[in-house]
């Protein structure tokens, strides 16, 4: 790294100098390089100060300036000034129309930014900063303009030519090319511009808005994929509904487009009128698609679909204001889903996910507050903080405000500032205005990052029948934030008396939301018999750590008995925590292994209890995730956490197989595949199950298992059989249907990343040499993400005892990948190298090869922002 690349501040914001009224773009796209045309019509912002006559617009470098003109002026050289960052045209008037001719290499684009090629179809990401590397234009979020596009290209291999809007005029041209226009009515940030060309077939239906628009659906994709679009569309159609129920929000064009590309740096964007998806995140069929792939697409379909209010209609004014749209647009979609299917369900799964990733984001050299002060790649600001702890504190909202007081927030957010782009401060602003409830406290959630930390400590005095809870918080330093304020956090909680029976609370009711304003409160409770069990965080009310001194049998009892589908879990969870950390420590300290029968005996009640949803029984049964619990340990030891879960899962599995194998039968059903939560509930149950009895390490499972695979006639109950029988003993075993696996999907690029996956995630020794052999796959391909993901990410984060090998080869194996996908994908390459940003939270020896791997990276030559911002942080 030769030169310091900047860093940007928040403080630094100020308004655009220049507005963009209308850009007009047409694009002539050619085998070998594309022509890209704009005529922008510009005008000075009447809101700045700057009474500069430079216009400074955005450009990478690889932009070749063909030709440039001020109303209709060529320019030469000395009118205008190239740098790294892209034009300065010296004496512009106050009103003009710039026109540029510049030329691209969709091509040669691996970055994936920008205008690039997957599998031949030609298409756009632009967010945050990739249009930018289509042309020179004020690339900021907070400039908007009414745009036209028309496209050209070859007729044959082009016959699909997308934008936004609706399209207004079409043609022939020579050699066989054609074109067409598109307008998109709605002003809009450059970063929702989008740009399809390709042969794609699509599917179509229709939608009428509650106020009568009819609007056009469209999913375009691949021939070969046709057959895989409508879960994505019935998906869509019920995000539409949705929105307008229970945010009273319509869609505002008169078609809606989804197009799925293989080669894409994330899930999908939200571009307007004409979203793009990688193809993960879009395509579902039962044969192809696992339970989960069925609930990532109706999720993220959603989201992209809510993005048209939140994050389109009302942008952010600059990219620190990022979980303004993303915080907001998580909360809905999550809630979406939850109002689909089993909202505990949902809930459980969202809550895993913060508390491993994100608490671990929160603890990590890249901790940020989800309105971050700084930053150097905004690339790598779309975190887990940014999105899902953005969520959190949108829900938080929810909780503290009600939902009808929340719902009159929204509409005065949306109403106040559609057509403009705005602050986080703006939409807490609009929620107080509605609501009338003070924010002024709830505001260090933005500001401050870090994960608080609850202690709970509670008292029963049986002569004056009161309850107390007092509840101190405190929040770890984070970088660059010493000492931090204390947070306004609405704490959700229930009594229970000895038969497990709610108190009345009181606001009336069993659950009562308590407001922590302070570093430490108590709060009382009168009229109570009786010393309760507390049911606390119920729903998770907070993305915070906390601690109570849970004796083993009250969290048995909770399982049992809280009337918080959430907290029942969560009770299960924290049993299984602290079996496991002890187990851990006793392996430290050379100790033999026991357990007792305690655990198992709560499973079986689980079991046993024929009212319970069968998806929340399979979630009670996961034992906490080594993932998990690598995050709440204080020196993380990668082998010893793996073997005491293993123990416990196996013991598990012998006290309880006649149980796991009843229930196995019991959710066996030959009913055709369906996505629906009951049907995705047994089968979890089924599975869960099954890993169970594989545990056993028993060959009669192994047969089970392998009937499990031949016979199943959807993907998640093959992919579930394959993945058990692979990471067992059995490895012939593994061998064999790895192998019919290949050949059976070898068409279906999304099995083979499964496939990829479930290897590299193997625990059984020797994975890293699978993967080394598996990159020379012909199913493998550097320059595509979702290979990348599936191979070396889940090598590196989804195989812990084999990625931290003591040797360092799992730490050398993934710096060689970041060097070589530093300068092919930035983006890829930044997200990589996460698991080994955690350096200091292992042993001395893990900490120091890992930092030497860092090291290696920071010295190997020219590294991209991306990566040099994740490293450098990392190393400091
Ligand atoms: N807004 C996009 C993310 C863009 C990421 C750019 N590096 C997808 C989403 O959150 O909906
Ligand atoms: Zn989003």
């Amino acid at each position: 790294m030769t030169q310091q690349p900047e860093v940007i501040y928040l403080k630094d914001y100020k308004v655009p100098v220049f507005l963009i009224d209308h850009t007009e773009l047409r694009f002539e796209l050619k085998p070998d390089k594309t022509l890209v045309k704009a005529r922008l019509k510009m005008r000075r912002n009447p809101e700045s100060q700057d009474v500069t006559r430079e216009l400074v617009l955005q450009g990478d470098k690889s932009l070749l300036l063909c030709r440039i003109s001020v109303d209709e002026h060529v320019l030469n050289e000395s009118d205008f000034q190239r740098n790294e960052q892209g034009l300065v045209v010296s004496g512009v008037p106050d009103q003009f129309l710039l026109e540029t001719v510049t030329e691209i290499h969709p091509d040669q684009n691996t970055a994936l930014e920008g205008l690039y090629r997957s599998d031949g179809v030609y298409c756009t990401q632009c967010e945050a900063e990739g249009f930018r590397r289509i042309t020179f234009y004020l690339d900021r979020p907070d400039v908007m303009s009414v745009f036209s596009t028309t496209i050209e290209a070859d007729k044959d291999a082009y016959p699909v030519l997308l934008s936004n809007g609706n399209p207004v005029a079409e043609g022939e041209a020579d050699e066989g090319r054609h074109w067409i226009t598109w307008e998109d009515p709605h002003p809009k940030p450059a970063y929702l511009f989008a740009l399809v060309a390709g042969d794609l077939k699509l599917i179509e239906d229709q939608y009428q808005t509650l106020s009568g628009r009819d609007v056009a659906l469209r999913i375009y994709a691949a021939d070969k994929d046709l057959d895989k679009l409508d879960y994505a569309m019935q998906s869509l159609i019920n995000a539409m509904r949705w929105d307008e129920q229970v945010y009273g929000r319509e869609y505002d064009l008169d078609i809606y487009m989804i197009v799925a590309v293989d080669f894409f740096n994330m899930g999908a964007m939200e571009n307007k009128g004409l979203n793009v998806f990688n193809t993960s995140c879009v395509l579902a069929s039962p044969e192809t698609t696992t339970d989960l792939g069925f609930q990532r697409v109706e999720g993220v379909v959603a989201h992209e679909y809510f993005h048209n209010w939140s994050g389109n209609r009302v942008t952010c004014r600059d990219w620190f204001q990022l979980s303004l749209k993303e915080g907001f647009t998580v909360f809905r979609d999550a809630e979406f889903s939850a109002d689909m299917n089993s909202r505990t369900v949902k809930r459980v799964e969202d809550v895993a996910l913060l508390r491993t990733a994100q608490f671990a984001e929160d603890a990590g050299p890249m901790a940020h507050p989800i309105l971050p002060a700084s930053f150097i790649e905004i690339s790598n600001f779309y975190t887990m903080t940014i999105y899902e702890k953005g969520a959190e504190v949108v829900r938080m909202i929810h909780t503290l405000l009600g939902a009808d007081a929340f719902r009159k927030g929204s509409d005065l957010y949306f109403d106040r500032h559609d057509g403009q782009a705005v602050t986080t401060e703006d939409f807490v602003k609009a929620m107080e205005d509605a609501s009338g409830k003070s924010l002024v406290q709830f505001r260090h959630w933005y500001n401050q990052a870090g994960t608080p930390v609850l202690n709970i400590t509670d008292a029963f005095d049986s002569e004056t029948k009161t309850y107390k809870l007092t509840i101190s918080q405190s929040c770890p330093a984070t970088p660059g934030q010493e000492v931090k304020q204390p947070y306004h956090i609405p704490i959700a909680i229930g009594l229970l008396d000895s038969q497990g029976g709610d108190l009345v609370l009181p606001n009336g009711e069993t659950t009562q939301v308590l407001e922590l304003h302070h570093a430490e409160q108590t709060f009382e409770f009168g009229g109570i018999h009786e010393k309760p069990v507390p049911s606390l965080l119920r729903g998770f009310s907070a993305p915070v750590k906390l601690n109570y001194p849970y004796s083993r049998d009250n969290l048995t009892f909770l399982m049992s008995h809280d009337s918080d589908g959430f907290s029942r879990w969560e009770a299960a969870q924290k049993l299984g925590v602290d079996i496991l950390q002890s187990l851990v420590a006793d392996l430290g300290q050379g100790k033999e292994l026991q357990l007792g029968l305690l655990l198992g005996d709560a499973f079986k009640v689980v079991l046993d209890n024929k009212d319970l949803d069968k998806a929340m029984v399979a979630k009670v049964l996961t034992l906490p995730s080594e993932a998990y619990l690598s995050e709440l340990a204080d020196v993380i030891d990668v082998d010893a956490i793996h073997e005491a879960r293993q123990f416990v899962r196996q013991h598990l599995a012998n006290q309880l197989e006649t149980e796991f194998y009843s229930t196995y039968k019991v959710c066996t059903s030959t009913d055709a595949y369906s996505p629906s939560a009951d049907s995705i509930a047994r089968r979890s149950l089924r599975n869960t199950c099954l890993s169970y009895l594989m545990a056993t390490g028993k060959q009669e499972y192994l047969e089970l298992a392998l009937v499990q695979f031949h016979e199943a006639d959807n993907m998640t109950d093959s992919q579930a059989a394959l993945s058990l029988v692979v990471h067992s003993n059995f490895v012939k075993a593994g061998e064999v249907i790895l192998d019919q696996f290949y050949q059976r999907w070898i068409d279906q690029p999304l099995v083979v990343n499964q496939w990829l996956s479930v290897q590299a995630s193997n625990p059984q020794r020797g994975a890293l040499v699978q993967v080394e052999n598996l990159m020379k796959h012909e199913a493998f391909n550097l320059q595509n993400p979702n290979k990348v993901r599936s191979l070396i990410a889940s090598f590196c984060s989804l195989n812990p005892v084999n990625f931290h090998a003591i040797d360092g080869s799992g730490y050398r194996f993934l710096a060689e990948q970041v060097i070589t996908l530093n300068s092919l994908n930035p983006q890829i390459a930044s997200r990589l190298v996460t698991p080994l940003t955690r350096w200091k939270r292992y042993n001395l020896d893990r900490q120091d090869i890992m930092r030497k791997q860092l090291q290696r990276i920071m010295d190997s030559g020219e590294l991209s922002r991306d990566v040099f911002e994740v490293v450098s942080k990392s190393l400091a």
